[in-house]
């Protein structure tokens, strides 16, 4: 077995200083935001692993399910010799994948990007383990900001799955999908998973679960402040709010003040102050439809090649050309 190897683009100063450029911003705004990349502490991660089980919430299913229909027809299109996915985590997904291409006796590299330095850790050793012919390169950075990680590898296969583009803002993943692009050559691919438009009931519910996880999950990130900035937000007075924007077909997930507050956060020099019912906005998650999906990825200066949904047609899952 080759050694796997760590490289590490994005420090944890650099998250401290990004956190506390953003949450600067976010929170002097109006209305308030904070960005949903500061859920995932320990704690966070764990409760997003328990999100991914709920009988609500059935995108990770979903995508497991076409993902096991179709890693084989993925790696006979593609060859593709080098797999790099983007915020991986803990890649279990990825093994699927992993198995489809090495059948196809084409895999040689996998190359995981991810923010957090110990997930990526713990997912590069226990599949170097698993894959002891494969070269296994793990990328810490912020895949927003850095896809230097894709300079790596030939005939390459670059996977974003679990629906995390829907995170980003519709400018946002249009400079995404571009550098992306940027990155690739002709000849090689991306594999892309999208959450669809549906029954807003539906989307309400898996974003607002009846066992409350998604809501512990949520007011997790004001823990993360309390911590990160010795803040001092009092999360049991925020009440999680989940609602669907028809306007922008995507999900929104707010905490809502419980009442009015004024809230410390010494290490910015900043106070924050809360009417009662004033909502910090922390997460959208976008929703998408086939044509906007291969619009989307044309004017980056993508092919869309495959389209494939789950059997209840929740989820999807496209395979583009660069
Ligand atoms: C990990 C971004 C795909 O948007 O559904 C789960 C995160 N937020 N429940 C999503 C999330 C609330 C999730 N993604």
């Amino acid at each position: 077995m080759s050694e796997p190897e760590l490289v590490v683009r994005f420090t944890e100063e650099d998250a401290a200083r990004e956190l506390r450029t953003e949450v600067r911003v976010g929170l002097t705004d109006s209305p308030k935001w904070l960005s949903p990349k500061w859920f995932y502490d320990a704690v966070g991660s764990d409760l997003f692993d328990q999100i991914t089980v709920l009988p609500e919430y059935y995108q990770t299913r979903a995508e497991q399910q076409i993902l096991q229909q179709r890693a084989l027809e993925v790696a006979e299109i593609t060859g593709a010799a080098t797999l790099v996915e983007l915020g991986s985590g803990s890649s279990e997904k990825t093994r699927l994948l992993l198995d489809a291409l090495r059948k196809n006796e084409t895999l040689e590299r996998f190359v995981p990007l991810d923010v957090s330095g110990s997930a990526l850790r713990a997912a590069v050793e226990s599949i170097a383990l698993d894959y002891p012919e494969l070269h296994v390169r793990g990328v810490v950075d912020d895949f927003t900001s850095g896809l230097s990680a894709l300079n790596a590898g030939a005939k390459r296969l670059v996977a974003f799955l679990g629906g995390t583009i829907g995170n980003l803002l519709p400018a946002e993943r249009a400079r995404f999908f571009a550098a992306v692009r940027a990155a690739l050559r002709p000849g090689e691919w991306l594999l892309l998973g999208t959450d669809l438009v549906k029954d807003p009931d539906r989307l309400v519910r898996a974003y607002d679960d009846a066992r409350g996880v998604t809501a512990e999950f949520n007011r997790n990130v004001l823990r993360v402040l309390n911590r990160e900035l010795g803040a001092d937000f009092e999360p049991e007075n925020f009440r999680h709010v989940a609602l669907w924007n028809a306007e922008h077909e995507w999900i929104e997930m707010r905490l809502r003040a419980q009442r009015p507050m004024r809230v410390g956060l010494p290490e910015l020099g900043l106070t924050a102050d809360f009417a009662e019912g004033e909502e910090i906005r922390t997460e959208v998650s976008a929703k998408f439809r086939h044509d906007r999906v291969r619009d989307e990825l044309a004017v980056a200066g993508f092919e869309l090649h495959r389209w494939w949904l789950d059997d209840a047609a929740d989820f999807a899952l496209s395979l583009a050309a660069a």
